[in-house]
């Protein structure tokens, strides 16, 4: 049996007037050609919403391949956190969030796959406020609601769709790998886009229909934990971009240590040098070798204690890492020696320019090549 490739989540909270037709809907929506299991999410209805989806799955069983899972959690833990253990649950790679109400026509579901597939991007929001999605049935103070509340998250959280809010969205299930989710409240793509920042995303337009079944679940604590998660989206966003400021000193200083380490080999290349041409029995080209060798050396000792802080001087992880530095400045001289030779016979640019581009190269390369693998630092640290 071919492994699952949709994973649509479900939440249900009594929908029992819903759940059997837009189940079936659901199931009409998906193409025949994927394999796809909807994941029920419901939080111990006491309409019985949960037996009528287990109903259904056992009518259509033998006719489909198409799975309904259905899971009953003890208490009405909120949408958000239903949607996330839906995910947890999924076993396909791509997933669709919709609720039950039919607010969230299941016919856009192939449009929703189609876009993540032709445009390559990790997230498509099926949205209310781009060109050709209108809202139908929304009284005009929960539209203003709705508007306030989409300025506040895209303002006060720099995310970038026009739906943020949006609860009808799909995307590759990997982009969540590693994320730690709070599921506060009912806004979860939020949540996604905040965490998940750097992923590409796209929106298509829909028309959102108030439902017809069944009440709202919206209580007075929705605004409340909006304002809720907001707040804590707000904060983990400051934190990333403190984080990330703080990582490109630390790299930026490290950068400078190394070329102020390279300096001053050149400095010790020379003295050294002239230190051994003093003694009369030292011929002139064994005392410019002594001179690299000299330089190379101090070079090492001082990018290990002082560039990258490593003050483990046990004999076998020196030489190894010294052995390496070695090999590593001599790529360098290589990466110089082509660059000006293309620089300069290839692309015509005078000598003086192509000199400093070849090693200001070389030096960049030698310290992401030795940050890397002689001291053992991820590169962007
Ligand atoms: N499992 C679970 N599902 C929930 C919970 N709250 C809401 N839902 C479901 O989430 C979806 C969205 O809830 P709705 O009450 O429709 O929220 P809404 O669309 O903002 O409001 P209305 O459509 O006006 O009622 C529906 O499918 C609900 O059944 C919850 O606490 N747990
Ligand atoms: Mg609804």
């Amino acid at each position: 049996m071919s492994a699952t490739e949709i994973s649509i989540i479900l939440p249900t909270y009594n929908e029992s007037k819903n759940i059997w037709s837009i189940l079936e809907h659901i199931q009409k929506s998906i193409p025949k050609n994927l394999r796809a299991e909807t994941i029920v999410i419901d939080d111990n209805s006491p309409d019985n919403t949960a037996k009528i989806a287990e109903d259904y799955f056992y009518s259509i069983k033998e006719k489909t391949s198409h799975t309904i899972n259905v899971i009953k959690r003890k208490a009405k833990d909120g949408l958000s956190s239903a949607i996330l253990n839906g995910i947890q649950e999924a076993s396909g790679n791509t997933i669709v969030v919709m609720d039950s109400d039919f607010s969230h026509p299941p016919h856009i579901i192939p449009k929703l796959l189609e876009t993540l597939k032709q445009t390559q991007c990790d997230i498509v929001v099926a949205s209310r406020y781009v060109k050709g999605g209108t809202i139908q049935g929304w009284p005009f103070k929960r539209k203003l609601m709705s508007t306030v509340a989409t300025k506040i998250a895209k303002i006060g959280l720099g995310v970038t769709p026009n739906d943020p809010m949006s609860g009808f969205f799909a995307f590759r299930k990997k982009i969540t790998d590693g994320v730690k989710f709070d599921a506060i409240g009912y806004k979860m793509l939020l949540e996604l886009l905040v965490k998940t920042k750097g992923v590409k995303i796209e929106e298509i337009p829909y028309t959102f229909t108030d439902r017809e079944f069944g009440s709202s679940k919206l209580d007075s604590s929705v605004i409340f934990n909006y304002c809720k998660s907001v707040w804590r989206l707000y904060k983990y966003g400051r934190e990333v971009r403190q984080d990330e400021k703080r990582t490109s000193v630390r790299f930026l200083s490290k950068a400078a240590r190394f070329f102020t380490v390279g300096a001053s080999g050149l400095g010790i290349n020379y003295l050294a040098s002239m230190l051994f041409t003093l003694s009369s029995d030292v011929w002139y080209l064994h005392a410019t070798l002594m001179g690299i060798v000299f330089s190379i050396t101090s070079n090492f000792i001082l990018n290990k204690y002082w560039t990258f802080e490593d003050g483990d001087f046990s004999t076998k992880r020196t030489l190894i890492q010294y052995a390496k530095f070695t090999g590593f400045s001599s790529i360098g001289a290589l990466v110089q020696l082509g660059m000006v030779y293309y620089l300069v016979d290839e692309l015509n640019i005078l000598y003086p320019i192509s000199l400093i581009l070849a090693v200001g190269t070389a030096a960049f390369s030698n310290f992401v090549l030795n940050k890397r693998w002689t001291f053992r630092e991820k590169v962007w640290s």
